[in-house]
């Protein structure tokens, strides 16, 4: 498993290590890039340090809106998977970017009544956009990705990935 695990992990990790040094962030900030398609996080584990700023860059290249929460413990509404009981972003304040300028989070979100938690929602063909936040120490340990779009339907046929945050 560890080996398996080091396989995937590997080029993730030469990713962050060439992201470190790339112009805009604060000195060691990690740059990570998740793409989102049918039905499918890539990378669809992850792994972060607590502590140092992290810029996660979100693209949608599928056909269908997809989003991006983190949490633990799934919740249900009507019977169908909504989110997470537990938001990873609750008490982390984020900022987003889109094409280098600045935005607002909000615009990110979705409205939904049933939602549970930070989420960035994409619509297929828009501009991919970069959340940056900095991860305190007290979120450390493993952490589950989703998308919910349709109903919860993403989430079942698979849009599922691991956050992983080390100290
Ligand atoms: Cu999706």
């Amino acid at each position: 498993m560890k080996r398996a695990c080091w396989t995937l992990v590997g080029p993730l990790m030469l990713g962050l290590l060439l992201g470190a040094c790339a112009p805009g962030g604060q000195p060691g900030a990690q740059a990570i890039t998740i793409v989102m398609d049918e039905y499918r996080f890539e990378p669809n584990t992850v792994q972060v340090k607590a502590g140092q700023e992290v810029r996660l860059t979100l693209a949608n290249k599928g056909k269908e809106p997809h989003e991006l929460m983190i949490g633990r413990t799934l919740v249900t509404h009507e019977g169908r998977p909504a989110g997470f009981a537990q938001d990873f972003f609750e008490g982390i304040s984020v900022k987003a970017e889109r094409g280098g300028k600045p935005i607002d989070v909000k615009e990110l979100m979705e409205e939904e009544e049933e939602a549970h938690g930070f989420m960035v929602v994409l619509e297929p063909g828009e501009e991919p956009v970069t959340i940056i936040f900095t991860i305190p120490s007290n979120k450390v340990g493993e952490w589950e990705m989703g998308c919910f779009e349709s109903d919860g339907s993403h989430w079942q046929l698979g849009m599922q990935g691991k956050w992983i945050v080390q100290p």
